[in-house]
C-alpha cells in the first residue's frame, strides 16, 4: 500500500448550496468555515447575493456558494436573488439541496409546491445533487425517516445526509461525501488562507442589515439595505488600532425611517451597538461605527439603486 496510486487523489471543486428561504443555508456555511460570513436571521430571504466560502480538508479543498432562497419571486429584488441562485446551479461541479427535516409529529411529509419546483430546478441541471435534511437537533429521531421517505423519490439524489448547522452533527460527514463527488485536481483553486469572497467593508454592511433585520419587525426587514459610505483604516494596526465605518441604512418610507430610528434614537444606538461589537469581533481592533438613515424610495424596484448596492 506504499505506492502513490493507492492513495485517494486530492479534489476540489465548486459547490452550491441551495434551498428554499430560511432551511439554514448560511448557517451551515457559518459551521464549515467557522466564521460569520454569512448573516443569519430566523426570517426568509436574509440572504440576498451569493456568498463564496472556501473549505480546506485533508484531501480536498470545496468552495462552497451560499445563494438566496430559492422562492417564487416578487419584486425586483426577489428576482434578482432568485435568479443569482438559478445561475449559480450551472456553475458548480455538485449541489447540496437542503430541506428542513420536520419538528412535528411523526407521520406522513408533504413537500410543498415550491420546494418541488426548487428540486425540478436543481434536476433540470444535471449535476450530482445531494439532499442535506436539515435541523436535525430539533427533529425527534422517529421524524427524520419519514422526511427522507418523502423526498427519496422526488429526485435521483447521489445521498441524503440528514445533519445539524446549529450543533455541527453530522456535517464533517456531509462535507466527506460533497467531497468524495468532486472532480480530480491537481491543486487546490484557491490559496489555502483565502475564506471567502467577501471584502470586510461588504461584510460591513451585511452585519448591519443582520441587526436592522433581527431588531425590527414586519416590512422593515424587507425594506432594509446598507450602504457602506467609508470604511477608513488609516488607524489600524498589525494587531488592533481602529476602523471608522460609515453607512447609510436605506429604508423606502418615512415611516421606516421613525421606527429603525425608535424612539429618542434608541433603535438605531442598538442596532449600532450589536453590529459593532460583531465587527469588532471580525476585525480584530476597535470599530467605530456612525449610521444614518435615510429615505430612498422604492430603492428594492429600481434597477440603479440595485446595481449600486451590489445587489
Ligand atoms: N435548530 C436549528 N435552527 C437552525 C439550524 N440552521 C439554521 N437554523 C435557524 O434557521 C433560521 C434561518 O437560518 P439561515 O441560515 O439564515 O437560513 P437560510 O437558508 O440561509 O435563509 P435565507 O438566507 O433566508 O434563504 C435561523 O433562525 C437559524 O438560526 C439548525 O441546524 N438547527
Ligand atoms: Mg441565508
Amino acid at each position: 500500500m506504499t505506492s502513490k496510486k493507492n492513495q485517494s487523489p486530492f479534489r476540489a471543486g465548486f459547490v452550491a448550496i441551495v434551498g428554499r428561504p430560511n432551511v439554514g443555508k448560511s448557517t451551515l456555511l457559518n459551521r464549515v468555515l467557522g466564521e460569520h460570513v454569512a448573516i443569519v436571521t430566523p426570517r426568509p430571504q436574509t440572504t440576498r447575493t451569493r456568498i463564496l466560502g472556501i473549505w480546506n480538508g485533508k484531501g480536498a479543498q470545496i468552495a462552497f456558494f451560499d445563494t438566496p432562497g430559492l422562492h417564487r419571486a416578487k419584486g425586483p429584488l426577489n428576482r434578482r436573488m432568485v435568479e443569482v441562485a438559478l445561475t449559480t446551479l450551472d456553475e458548480v461541479d455538485a449541489v447540496l439541496m437542503l430541506v428542513e427535516a420536520g419538528t412535528g409529529p411523526e407521520g406522513r411529509v408533504e413537500v410543498g409546491e415550491s420546494t418541488r419546483w426548487a428540486i425540478e430546478e436543481v434536476r433540470r441541471r444535471g449535476r450530482p445533487a445531494i439532499l442535506g435534511i436539515s435541523k436535525m437537533d430539533r427533529a425527534p429521531r422517529a421524524t427524520l425517516l419519514p422526511v427522507i421517505d418523502a423526498y427519496k423519490d422526488l429526485h435521483a439524489w447521489t445521498e441524503i445526509v440528514p445533519f445539524s448547522g446549529l450543533t455541527g452533527e453530522n456535517v464533517d460527514r456531509l462535507l466527506d461525501i460533497l467531497a468524495s463527488h468532486l472532480p480530480e485536481a491537481e491543486a487546490p483553486l484557491f490559496p489555502p488562507d483565502q475564506l471567502t469572497d467577501q471584502a470586510e467593508r461588504a461584510l460591513a454592511a451585511e452585519y448591519v442589515r443582520e441587526q436592522v433585520m433581527l431588531q425590527t419587525r414586519q416590512e422593515i426587514p424587507y425594506s432594509v439595505a446598507v450602504d457602506v459610505e467609508e470604511f477608513d483604516e488609516a488607524e489600524r494596526r498589525d494587531r488592533g488600532g481602529l476602523v471608522r465605518i460609515s453607512a447609510l441604512v436605506l429604508v423606502e418610507r418615512e415611516s421606516q425611517k421613525a421606527i429603525v430610528i425608535g424612539k429618542g434614537g434608541a433603535m438605531l444606538k442598538k442596532i449600532g451597538t450589536r453590529a459593532r461589537e460583531n465587527l469588532e469581533r471580525l476585525l480584530g481592533c476597535k470599530v467605530f461605527l456612525s449610521l444614518t438613515v435615510k429615505v430612498e424610495e422604492r430603492w428594492s424596484e429600481r434597477a440603479t439603486a440595485l446595481k449600486r448596492l451590489g445587489l
